[in-house]
Order: structure tokens, then C-alpha cells, then sequence
């Protein structure tokens, strides 16, 4: 059985994800694609693909059974009602939406319709080191996770992005989903605390210091930089009762000359998250074969993006930001069909 699969937005991780499953992955072909920009979509489409003029189109097509969403954080939440309305498995980029609101109608809109159809695309919960980092942390031998150290730094952001919105609305949500992952909890509360500027970046707001502040008293306490320079650097560390946990660097040839000894860093997610995003598709494509989702959930949409709205808050008001969460539906509860 093969998958067939229309995708929405043919940006930078548009074409990368259309490569993995169109050269990588089994059991999945690329029927169509669509852009607001033709051009991009044209260029991008596998041979074969159909163009589709708009979004609608494509999810309302008989050719496409599952839909993979890769364009902006704004656009998602109509094309995410879209393909539930229409009954069709999706996997969508992070953020799953911008606002509560917006989280709310989708989780709404897949309650309703009484079976998950929608996995949001945090793959760091699909990466090798971080499962391994999460089975040391449920096996309990080093007694309960007490601080979770996250650190995310990237290398350079598109030039005028200038305020808290992006560092906070599309990469905290990352750290946000894996402390809540790793840790089997809820964030219930944030702070931001903003160091000196980093120069590198003009007028850019970098870094952002977030501490989120969890259900069990456990605190997670992230460095969100955009603008680093040298590279992808992805960190994390667990303190428990009894011990640490932390993620291990990554292999890479170590070089050794007149400079010193090195190892390279990677330059983005595509090259860190490489195999995680090839894993999290492999999932995907199984359960979308059988009509459904597995993986990160609306749910978990939902809770990123309060927290992301907690953050954004938290810059202006300087003070710890509480979040408020609907009672969980059971779709989102674990052994829910
Ligand atoms: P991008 O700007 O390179 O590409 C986005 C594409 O979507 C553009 O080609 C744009 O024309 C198209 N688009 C925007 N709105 C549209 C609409 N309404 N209908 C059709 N097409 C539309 O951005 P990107 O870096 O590829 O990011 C896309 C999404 O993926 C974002 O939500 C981003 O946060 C997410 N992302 C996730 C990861 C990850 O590690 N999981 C990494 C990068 C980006
Ligand atoms: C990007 O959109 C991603 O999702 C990357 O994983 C993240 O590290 C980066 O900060 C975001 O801009």
C-alpha cells in the first residue's frame, strides 16, 4: 500500500520533508503540492505531482489521502480544519497555530470528528538521543527529575525579525513540547528574563532566558538564542533526586591540526534532526495508512502554544505568567483509540 500525500507550502522544510519522502521513505509518494507561490510549488513538485492552485483544492482532491502541512504558523489552523472536515490524516509543522483560539477550534474540530487525525511536527521526540535520554528519566533509577536544562541555540533568523515573537512563537514551542515529553508533565506557569543583547544581532532580541515553571514542581529552565553564529547547537540536561541525565554530543569526526582538537557543528535542524524527522515521517506514514495519528498530538499543539502566548506575555509584564489548560478530552488521554 502506498500512501499518497499532498503537500501545503514549499518552503525550506516543504522541500526537505518532500525529499525524505520521495527518496527516503517506503510506502508514501508525493500526488500533489501547493504554494502561494506557483513558481516554488512548480519547482518543487516531484515528477508527476499535481499543482494544485490553493491549499482547499488540494486537501478537497480524491487523489490525496493525507496531507502534510509546511507553511506558516498563521496558515495552519484553516488548513487544519480543512483536512479534519474532510476527514483526512495530517501532519503539520510547528507551531500547530498561533493563538489558544485557534488551538482550541482545532481540538474542537478533532473531538468532534472522534478520531485523531493530527500530528504536530515536534521531532525531537522521533531523535535517537532523546528517547534514550527518556527512558533513563521513566526507568526511575535516578529518582525524580527535579531541573531540565534546554538549550537551543541557533546560528542566525531571516534579517527583521526583530521582537520576542519569533524566538518565543516558533522555536521555545520545541523546548516547551520536550520538557512536558521528557518529563511526563504539565507546564503550569512561565517567566522570561531578558539578558544583555547579544550585538551580533543589531536591533534582534537574543537571547531569551524562559523558565518554565511545572505542574510537579520540577523547574525547566531554557536558553533560546537565535543568532549564535557558529552553528545548531542543541543541548539538554536532566538533574534528578539522584543523579543527571543529559543529551550526549553528537559523533563527528574529531580533527586535529595546528588550531587544536574539534569537532564540526552542525549548521540547522535539517542536519541535527536529520534521522528524528525521517523517524517521525516512518510513524506518520503507518498511521496515516490506517486513518489516523499517533505521535504529538492537537493536545500537545495546544499546550505549546499556551505556552509560547505565556512567554510572549511574560517579556512585557516581567512577572511569572500563569497558564490555564481545558480539562484534557479523552481522545488526548493516554490508551484513547
Ligand atoms: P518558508 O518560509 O521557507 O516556507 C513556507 C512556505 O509556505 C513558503 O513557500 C510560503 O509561500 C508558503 N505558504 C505560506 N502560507 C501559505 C498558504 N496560506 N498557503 C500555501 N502556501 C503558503 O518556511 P519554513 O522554514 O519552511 O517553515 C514552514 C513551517 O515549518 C513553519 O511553521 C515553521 O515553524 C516550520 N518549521 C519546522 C521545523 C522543525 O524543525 N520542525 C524547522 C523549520 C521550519
Ligand atoms: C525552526 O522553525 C525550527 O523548528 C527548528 O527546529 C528550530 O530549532 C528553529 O529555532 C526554528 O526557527
Amino acid at each position: 500500500m502506498t500512501l499518497k500525500v499532498g503537500v501545503i507550502g514549499t518552503g525550506m522544510i516543504g522541500q526537505d520533508h518532500i525529499r525524505r519522502l520521495t527518496q527516503v521513505l517506503s510506502g508514501v509518494a508525493v500526488v500533489g503540492v501547493t504554494d502561494i507561490d506557483r513558481a516554488r510549488a512548480e519547482a518543487a513538485a516531484p515528477k508527476g505531482a499535481e499543482v494544485f492552485e490553493t491549499p482547499q483544492a488540494l486537501i478537497a482532491s480524491d487523489k490525496v489521502e493525507a496531507v502534510v502541512i509546511c507553511s506558516w504558523g498563521p496558515a495552519h489552523e484553516e488548513q487544519l480544519l480543512a483536512c479534519i472536515a474532510a476527514g483526512k490524516p495530517v501532519f503539520c509543522e510547528k507551531p500547530m497555530v498561533t493563538s489558544e483560539a485557534a488551538a482550541l477550534r482545532v481540538i474542537e474540530a478533532e473531538v468532534a470528528f472522534g478520531r485523531r487525525l493530527v500530528q504536530v511536527g515536534f521531532m525531537r521526540r522521533f531523535d535517537a538521543d532523546y528517547r534514550r535520554l527518556k527512558a533513563v528519566i521513566d526507568g526511575g533509577s535516578l529518582g525524580a527529575p527535579l531541573m531540565y536544562y534546554s538549550k537551543h541555540r541557533n546560528a542566525a533568523v531571516p534579517e527583521g525579525l526583530y521582537t520576542s515573537e519569533m524566538p518565543l512563537n516558533d522555536t521555545l514551542v520545541h523546548d516547551a513540547d520536550i520538557a512536558r515529553w521528557l518529563l511526563s508533565d504539565e507546564i503550569v506557569g512561565v517567566e522570561v528574563r531578558l539578558p544583555r543583547r547579544s550585538r551580533q544581532g543589531g536591533e534582534l532580541r537574543d537571547p531569551h532566558l524562559v523558565l518554565l515553571h511545572m505542574e510537579s514542581g520540577a523547574i525547566v529552565d531554557v536558553e533560546i538564542s537565535v543568532n549564535i553564529a557558529y552553528g545548531y547547537d542543541i543541548r539538554g540536561e536532566v538533574s534528578c533526586e539522584q543523579g543527571i541525565a543529559a543529551l550526549p554530543n553528537r559523533p563527528a569526526a574529531v580533527v586535529t591540526d595546528k588550531n587544536g582538537i574539534r569537532q564540526a557543528i552542525p549548521e540547522d535542524w535539517r542536519e541535527r534532526f536529520i534521522e528524528a524527522y525521517d523517524q517521525e515521517f516512518r510513524e506518520w506514514i503507518v498511521a496515516a495508512g490506517q486513518g489516523t495519528a499517533t505521535g504529538p498530538s492537537a493536545w500537545d499543539g495546544y499546550a505549546a502554544t499556551l505556552t509560547a502566548d505565556a512567554a510572549l506575555r511574560a517579556v512585557d509584564s516581567k512577572a511569572y505568567e500563569p497558564l490555564t489548560m481545558i480539562a484534557k478530552p479523552a481522545l488526548y488521554r493516554a490508551g484513547a483509540a
